[in-house]
């Protein structure tokens, strides 16, 4: 069986959201983050960069939450990956600019906002970044103008790995209300039976 390592709440959580659309067993082992297992002699061994997550799948071990995802999704839900080359393009379009474009400015705002102790936070970092979300939100809602997700035609990893960096909003207090195809798109995403049974897990 497939076990990926990592928390629900780190970028391991994109992971288990994907092993549930695909529907392949796995299991998930918890790393200890705070005993700093991820840097641990025998966790180096599985992910030489001490973070979280990896995937060890029979002789295959993958560290990098999205290309563990395209993994998943060629061998178990290869139409996760778009079914045309087109579509595939736009996949691959959509995870590079969120973990490229969109998910720096968030998780610097996450860092000081959730990890920073008050008198160490710095609201120069949170002002500078926060300033960067509306321009990329707006490229993504205008992309969703008459679509239900953003190949136009099914959910993708385009969504998912989209969405799981756009869902940081919420807990950095940046509203999104605004956003019109955002919300309907964010529905549609909150419907699916594997995003609920992986929120299930996050909040147990
Ligand atoms: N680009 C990596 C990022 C992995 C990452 O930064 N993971 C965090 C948890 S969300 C971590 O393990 N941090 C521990 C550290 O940096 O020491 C991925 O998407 O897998």
């Amino acid at each position: 069986m497939m076990t990926l390592y990592g928390p629900v709440k780190t970028s391991a959580g994109r992971c288990i959201w994907t092993l549930e659309e695909v529907g392949a067993q796995y299991e998930n082992k918890n790393i200890d983050m705070r005993a700093k297992e991820h840097k641990s002699e025998s966790f180096l061994k599985i992910n030489p960069n001490g973070k979280v997550p990896a995937l060890v799948d029979g002789d295959v071990c993958l560290f990098e939450s999205m290309a563990i995802n395209f993994y998943l999704a060629e061998k178990y839900k290869p139409e996760l990956l778009g079914t045309t080359i087109e579509e595939r393009a736009q996949t691959y379009q959509w995870s590079f600019w969120a973990s490229s474009e969109l998910q720096d400015p968030i998780i610097q705002v996450f860092i000081q906002k959730i990890f920073m102790p008050e008198d160490k936070r710095s609201q120069a970092v949170i002002d500078e970044n926060m300033e960067l979300l509306p321009g990329l939100f707006s490229v993504l809602d205008q992309s969703l103008a008459n679509k239900n997700f953003l190949n136009g035609r099914a959910f993708s990893l385009a969504d998912l790995h989209t969405a799981s960096v756009a869902s940081i909003a919420h807990p950095i207090g940046f509203d999104l209300s605004s956003y019109k195809n955002i919300g309907l798109w964010m529905k549609a995403i909150s419907d699916r039976p594997a995003f609920q049974k992986y929120m299930k897990l996050r909040q147990a």
